[in-house]
């Protein structure tokens, strides 16, 4: 991407580009909606790595200690030889904990939409562990059936999804994504990490941080969509709004419109009326007892789970009962 777009290149960017037909549909339908997938460009995966390390966000350092405390227990449930696929990839750090108590692990595959983050994660892991084969592959984890993986392993197959990942899916998504993974692994199965339910004090504090990351992290998407798309987004017109749904079980995000604005996209002007809400994100937090049902539904057996002593995070091992595929 050049670095200044001319308008009839950003034109063409809103028409062609799947982030911008999908701003022209958050835009025109009302309530506003957009995925969090967009969240993620270079500025939004540094302010990500920002968030974990944030005092009040308790979901990374519970679940390396969660990780820390059972990854023997998880290695001996997952077997030798295993060929370990990881969705997204972040810094691999989760990656390597369960690597380095594997028992002679034959490949790692890390799959992520983005090329150039994975790749360089990927050259770093081979280093640390010449023997083993290590393949990124770039394509688009939340739709496992569409993914290009041959099986090489004599071990089994076994998916590693950590950070509740799954809780940025809406329940259909969640459920097709569990559904093909189930088909994907049989014969092995999925390690993945889930936020539970919990004192919506916490939860409120952990995406409302007094330092403002998460707030930065939100209009990150209005900066990109001006950046990439043309938009004319005013970013502090727009405010941080987080908050905990109960019935629903999930934190959502939006940013609010502070005044009257017209925005505009590919030609178009959408007005904002004061108060009116662009939804973000949903972070679906779960039971240990709701996950593992869902899980069952979609095709896993769930055969051990841990959580932290204060019950804020859990890791789920599912097996995929079957012959591998
Ligand atoms: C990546 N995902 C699990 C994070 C979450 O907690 O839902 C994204 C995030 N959004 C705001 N803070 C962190």
């Amino acid at each position: 991407m050049p670095a200044v777009l001319d308008q009839s290149t950003i034109a063409c960017a809103a028409e062609t580009s799947e982030f911008g037909r999908d701003m022209l549909a958050c835009l025109g339908e009302n309530p506003h909606a957009i995925s969090p997938k967009y969240f993620y460009d270079a500025q939004g995966s540094k302010l990500f790595d920002r968030i974990c390390e944030l005092p009040e966000y308790y979901v990374t350092r519970t679940e390396l200690a969660i990780f820390r405390r059972h990854i023997g227990e998880m290695a001996a449930l997952i077997g030798p030889e295993a060929e370990v696929i990881e969705f997204g990839a972040g810094s691999l750090l989760k990656a390597r904990l369960l690597l380095d108590v594997l028992e002679a692990p034959h490949g790692f595959v890390a799959i992520d939409i983005s090329g150039e983050h994975l790749n360089a994660a990927c050259r770093d892991l081979q280093r640390s562990y010449p023997a083993l084969a290590v393949e990124a592959v770039v394509a688009d984890f939340t739709h496992p059936e569409t993914l290009p993986l041959g099986h090489s392993s004599p071990g089994r197959r076994v998916g590693f999804f950590p950070g509740s990942t799954i809780g940025n899916f809406s329940p259909v998504q969640a459920t097709r994504f569990l559904v093909a993974a189930a088909r994907l692994l049989r014969g092995g199965g999925l390690l993945i990490g889930v936020d539970l339910v919990k004192d919506p004090a916490l939860l409120h504090a952990a995406y409302n941080d007094t330092a403002g990351v998460t707030a930065a992290f939100n209009r990150n998407l209005l900066v990109r969509a001006n950046r990439e798309l043309g938009c004319n987004f005013a970013i502090d017109g727009f405010r941080h709004y987080a908050f905990y749904r109960p019935e629903l079980q999930r934190i959502e995000m939006h940013l609010i419109s502070a005044a009257a604005q017209q925005i505009s996209l590919d030609g178009r002007c959408f007005r904002f009326a004061p108060g009116e809400s662009i939804h973000t994100e949903n972070s679906q937090k779960y039971t240990v007892d709701g996950f593992r049902a869902l899980a069952t539904a979609c095709g896993f057996l769930p055969r051990a789970s841990w959580c932290d002593e204060h019950g804020l995070f859990s890791i789920h091992w599912l097996e995929s009962p079957g012959p591998a595929p």
